[in-house]
């Protein structure tokens, strides 16, 4: 069985970060195993939440695992509690990552044009450089202007998206996958771009008219358990792609669904199967 980890916080309420890239990659098959960067009340998109940072935890349970000698295919990283935790995630991907594990990482720090509540310039210069180190990155489009200086446009042309992801690449990073990419009218989807050949991929599938919290990890955890059973960037794009809208439309058949996350819950099967035929 495949065995990756993934760093990340657990908001106890909202389906995001680690309650949602457990089950999900889980699905896929995947043995997951978690450091929890924070425990919040709930995700920050709530009017309140309580916060306690992990870092001080964290250097224990890597001496732990060091004796015990654990050993991960791939280490994905999410939202981190603080500045230090970004050399903790490289220290992870030394200590537990062999030499053909893959660093995962989606930058978590802004959305919709802004920094989540919490995080700073000197954050978003440190993820840069994390991310300049990584084999995969996931940024949104804000955080990937926020890293590049890119000026930040909501519906940019092919273009516009292949600039900023070129600019993405400059910082280091294998390949770049930017979810909510959307060039023609009705349709949203994923441009990816790879660093060693300067080639671009695009997928995309229907848009629906509405827009949930969550839908990035959800995404985010869809590729790392799709890299981690052998796919492409490319095919782990598509299939996230998919599952994404898979989630999206299964949220919306509840007329009372919630504002805070996605009915991911539904789709898992929809995903199993899929996986399924990845390995038929
Ligand atoms: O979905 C990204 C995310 C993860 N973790 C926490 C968040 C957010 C987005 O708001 O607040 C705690």
């Amino acid at each position: 069985m495949k065995k990756i980890l993934t760093i990340q916080d657990i908001s106890c309420v909202g389906k995001c970060s680690l309650t949602t890239a457990l089950p999900v990659i889980s699905a896929m098959g995947i043995e997951t195993c978690v450091i929890p960067t924070a425990v919040l009340s709930n995700h920050t998109a709530f009017s309140s939440f309580t916060f306690r940072d992990l870092t001080e935890d964290i250097p224990g349970i890597y001496e732990v695992w060091k004796k015990e000698g654990f050993r991960f295919g791939a280490v994905y990283s999410g939202y981190l509690g603080s500045a230090e935790q970004i050399g903790l995630v490289r220290r992870a991907w030394q200590e537990f990552g062999g030499k053909d594990a893959l660093k995962i990482v989606d930058p978590a720090m802004a959305d919709h044009g802004k920094l989540y509540t919490g995080f700073s310039e000197r954050f978003v210069s440190e993820m840069a450089s994390l991310c300049g180190q990584a084999d995969l990155i996931l940024p949104n489009l804000t955080e990937g202007c926020l890293m590049t200086g890119h000026p930040y446009r909501e519906g940019g042309g092919e273009a516009y998206y292949k600039d900023l992801l070129r600019k993405l690449g400059d910082l280091g990073a294998g390949t770049v996958v930017m979810t909510g990419v959307g060039l023609q009218e009705g349709r949203l989807g994923a441009m990816t771009y790879r660093r060693s050949d300067g080639s671009f991929s695009f997928y995309d599938n229907e848009k629906l008219p509405v827009s949930f919290h969550g839908t990035g990890d959800i995404f985010a955890s869809c590729v790392t358990g799709a890299l981690a059973l052998g796919c492409s960037a490319e095919e782990a794009a598509a299939l996230a792609v998919d599952f994404t809208l898979e989630c999206m439309k299964e949220t919306m058949k509840d007329p009372d669904h919630s504002w805070y996350g996605v009915n991911f819950e539904s789709a898992l099967p929809w995903l199993t199967d899929r996986v399924r035929g990845l390995e038929g």
